[in-house]
């Protein structure tokens, strides 16, 4: 059964070159696109997007960073997407959880660059794929 999945390259991916990169490996993995953006990320987005993150210490500067360039918005779908794109992406932090053959394992070295977003379960993604595709 397929499903969907929102995946963000966060502005230190695009900014580095790495968008093509993203969904060259979404794509070799079998998942497809089912809509695709690039765009700015207005406050109001970003905090309705990381609302869960709200109290922590970090939720300032993930703001600040979220919406400090362009990021290119995916609406990925395929069998087990969310998950399959978990496994595309690696773990939160690039160095101590990301294995190399991730993409945060391959391309990145901090928590908080850590390249990309995706939904982590069938309810954040409907949550975020009616945010930022609400006509999808
Ligand atoms: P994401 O939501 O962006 O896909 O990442 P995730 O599920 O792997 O990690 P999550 O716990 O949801 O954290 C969201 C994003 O917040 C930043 N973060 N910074 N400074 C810190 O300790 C810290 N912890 C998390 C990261 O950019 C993380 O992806
Ligand atoms: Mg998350």
């Amino acid at each position: 059964m397929s499903e969907r999945t929102l995946v963000l390259v966060k502005p230190d991916g695009v900014k580095r070159g790495l968008v093509g990169e993203v969904i060259s490996r979404i794509e070799r993995k079998g998942l497809t696109l089912a809509a695709m953006d690039l765009r700015a990320v207005e406050r109001s987005v970003a905090e309705e997007h990381y609302a869960e993150h709200k109290d922590k210490p970090f939720f300032g500067e993930l703001l600040e960073f979220i919406t400090s360039g362009p990021v290119v918005a995916i609406a990925v779908e395929g069998p087990r997407a969310i998950s399959a794109f978990r496994q595309l992406a690696g773990g939160t932090d690039p160095v101590d959880k990301a294995t190399p053959g991730t993409l945060r394992g391959d391309f990145a070295l901090e928590t908080q660059f850590n390249l990309v977003h995706g939904s982590d379960s069938p309810e954040s993604a409907e949550r975020e794929l009616k945010l930022w595709f609400p006509d999808l």
